[in-house]
């Protein structure tokens, strides 16, 4: 059913720094997306180069796995329709400068390596990423009473 897509997004270390948090979660809620996964964690160097395993051969790369380990991230698996797409949307372009304002990325940040949030960017990474940060016992399947009212 395409109100099952789900997408893996995560608030990364400045996001959780800086008391964004919340905010975040709440864009997702009263967009009417379902929360199915959500935890805090910090899951180390082998598991960001895991996560980001292509773009190693980038030039920030190391930059990168440095900043995603420099403190604790919130990991979350959000469900709905076109939950992948809506959900790259809502967190803006990769460099903030490019984001406009209403997108997480537009409201809260001003430069790349600092870019506050996650999102998988298909279906396919969607599915990779949830197994890599999620087992399977903590997704939770639950009917939403607002689904109605959305759907
Ligand atoms: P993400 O995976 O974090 O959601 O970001 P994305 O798909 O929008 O962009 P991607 O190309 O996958 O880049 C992953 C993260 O690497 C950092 N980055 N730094 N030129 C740079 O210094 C640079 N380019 C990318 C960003 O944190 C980006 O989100």
């Amino acid at each position: 059913m395409a109100s099952r897509e789900r997408t893996f997004i995560a608030i990364k270390p400045d996001g959780v720094q800086r008391g964004l948090v919340g905010k975040i979660i709440q864009r997702f809620e009263e967009r009417g997306f379902k929360m199915v996964a959500l935890k805090i964690c910090a899951p180390g160097r082998a598991h960001l180069e895991k996560h980001y395993a292509d773009l190693s051969k980038k030039p920030f790369f190391k930059d990168l796995v440095d900043y995603m380990v420099s403190g604790p991230i919130i990991a979350m698996v959000w469900e709905g329709l076109n939950a992948v797409k809506c959900g790259r949307m809502m967190l803006g372009e990769t460099n903030p400068q490019a984001s406009l304002p209403g997108s997480i990325r537009g409201d809260f940040s001003i430069q790349v390596g600092r870019n506050i949030c996650h999102g998988s960017d298909s279906v396919e990474s969607a599915n990779h990423e949830i197994a890599l940060w999620f087992n399977k016992n903590e997704l939770v399947n639950w009917e939403s009473a607002m689904y109605t009212w959305i759907y």
